[in-house]
């Protein structure tokens, strides 16, 4: 043990202007911590089914609530066709998986045919600002074939971190979109039950109301039916 040489007394004085002068901030965190308290909610897919996102050939749309705590929160969905051929049959419906890897409900984008260059665009807004969005874009495969197709991901909405499949590239630009290049993906699609060429974007903790996507094929000679997915959403508020 090692003896204190200095006058004990003195040291306690010390300890107690210490912890006086911490114990102002300490009762100001306190009472102000529930103001900052974080509560996290799902828009999970597994409570909906069928058609979720109504409209028209150029735009469809769709809300859900969500509860994030104790804030009630509306998340709206809509996808608009920029260029391109009309939506497939199953654009805007919830899915049974697996998809992408994932063994639950999804939401399915989908176009009817498709040529180089088409878009849709899919935005994301909620009725209030939240933090750390997070979702994964599923199955942006690519089909080497005379109906093929190579889906590709443009991330509009800047603040996010990207976890990228094995199979998946890019950086999510308009230059140099998230696409698959590699596997089996780059010539026979990637398998529903792969997550292989799935993106999962997280947005860090600034709050924000609004995520925009755009899904692009890339492929000159494609026309046919072409597919992605969106997971369940999950947020903070
Ligand atoms: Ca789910
Ligand atoms: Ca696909």
């Amino acid at each position: 043990m090692t003896v204190p040489t200095t006058d004990p007394g003195k040291i306690s004085r010390r300890k107690v202007a210490h912890g006086a002068a911490w114990a102002v901030p300490a009762i100001l965190v306190a009472s102000a911590a529930p103001a900052y308290a974080v509560s996290c909610g799902t828009l999970d897919w597994d409570k909906y089914s069928g058609r979720v996102l109504t409209g028209d050939s150029n735009v469809v749309s769709g809300s859900f609530t969500v509860q994030s705590g104790v804030s009630t929160v509306v998340v709206s969905i809509k996808i608009t066709r920029v260029t391109g051929k009309p939506f497939g049959h199953r654009n805007g419906t919830v899915q049974s998986g697996p998809q992408g890897g994932i063994y639950e409900n999804w939401l399915a984008i989908h176009r009817k045919c498709s040529r180089e260059g088409d878009t849709y665009r899919v935005d994301i807004t909620t009725s209030q600002p939240v933090t750390g969005m997070t979702f994964s874009v599923l199955d942006l495969d690519f089909l080497d074939k005379c109906c093929g197709y190579d889906d590709q991901l443009v991330v509009g909405t800047p603040g996010y971190t990207a976890n990228l499949g094995s199979w998946m590239v890019g950086s999510g630009t308009t230059s140099d979109p998230y696409r698959t290049s590699g596997g089996s993906g780059t010539t026979n699609g990637t398998a529903k039950t792969s997550d292989a060429s799935n993106v999962r974007l997280k947005w860090d903790n600034t709050p924000r109301s609004s995520f925009t996507f755009d899904y692009v094929n890339g492929q000159r000679t494609a026309c046919c039916s072409t597919e992605i997915g969106l997971s369940d959403l999950h947020f903070c508020t």
